[in-house]
């Protein structure tokens, strides 16, 4: 890979979107390659949670502007380029059955932003700052942030990011609730390693059903959220995790979770 770094520590994989030149913004080589990384932290049995970040000052600008002008400049339409490219990466980031976590370490636009809304945890250095630039230029959200922003901040505050696309600083974002957590830019690296390694040592199959139920219930009605959560709960319980853990509590002890 060229523009996307990809390496496994601690069951942690970092996909580190590594074009600092021009933002980390996304060319049809860097979608491809954030995908490929994707789907191979998704499938190693020995990555147990994921973190996404950016080279430099940047999280991610979003789409190349220069690749998207060439694209318009051609006469070819963003129908096939944004099902072909952002949508199964946004799916496999929300399909995956571990934890994502986005660190934020700068700005976040458009595609970029979506990105990281995407994933399940944010946690932002003091220099984030999340720009819906996407009718800024003329443009409607992709990428899922139509979906995921108003589950994060609500349906008013989504229309009002997404219409004004006016920015969000760390401390707005953090009084939002799109990120957990506001870090000193020179701490974000060991605070969003803490909680990737935190959670690669967590019960996986348990955060991988809750993954699910969240999604499922996003868009379900109670009855439904119910049967799922049983049958969801059921599997867990037949995990090794969660007997050796009920064993655990029981003597006292701290609970190992192997990830299966
Ligand atoms: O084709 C499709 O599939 C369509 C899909 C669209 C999805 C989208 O993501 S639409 C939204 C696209 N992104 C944007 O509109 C964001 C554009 N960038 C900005 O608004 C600003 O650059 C930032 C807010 C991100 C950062 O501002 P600032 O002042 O910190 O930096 P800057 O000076 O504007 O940018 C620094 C360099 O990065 C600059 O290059 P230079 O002059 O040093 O050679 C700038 O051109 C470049 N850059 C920033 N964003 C992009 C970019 N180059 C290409 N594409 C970008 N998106």
């Amino acid at each position: 890979m060229n523009d996307v770094l990809y390496s496994v520590d601690d069951g942690v994989a970092t996909v580190t979107l590594d074009r600092p030149e021009a933002m980390n913004s996304l060319t049809v080589r860097m979608k491809t390659e954030l995908l490929e990384a994707l789907t191979r932290a998704s499938q190693a049995f020995a990555v147990r949670a994921v973190l996404l970040t950016g080279s430099g000052r940047a999280f991610c600008a979003g789409q190349d502007l220069n690749e998207h002008a060439a694209n318009l400049e051609a006469g070819r339409g963003l129908n096939d380029t944004v099902r072909a490219h952002y949508n199964p990466i946004v799916r496999t980031i929300a399909e995956m059955g571990k934890p994502v976590i986005a660190a934020v370490n700068g700005v976040a636009a458009g595609a970029g932003a979506s990105l990281a809304f995407a994933c399940d945890l944010r946690i932002a250095s003091e220099k984030a700052k999340f720009a819906m630039a996407f009718t800024g230029i003329g443009l409607a959200p992709d990428s899922g942030a139509s979906w995921t922003l108003q589950r994060l901040v609500g349906p008013a505050r989504a229309a009002e990011l997404l219409l004004l696309g006016e920015p969000l600083d760390a401390t707005r974002a953090m009084e939002l609730g799109v990120v957990s957590k506001v870090v000193p830019a020179e701490e974000l690296d060991a605070a969003a390693r803490a909680l990737a390694v935190r959670l690669a040592q967590g019960p996986t199959a348990a955060y991988a059903a809750t993954k699910r139920a969240l999604a499922f219930a996003a868009d379900s009605g109670l009855g439904e959220a119910l049967e799922l959560e049983a049958d969801l709960q059921d599997a867990c319980a037949k995990t090794d995790d969660h007997l050796n853990a009920t064993r655990a509590f029981l003597k006292k002890e701290r609970p190992v979770f192997e990830g299966h």
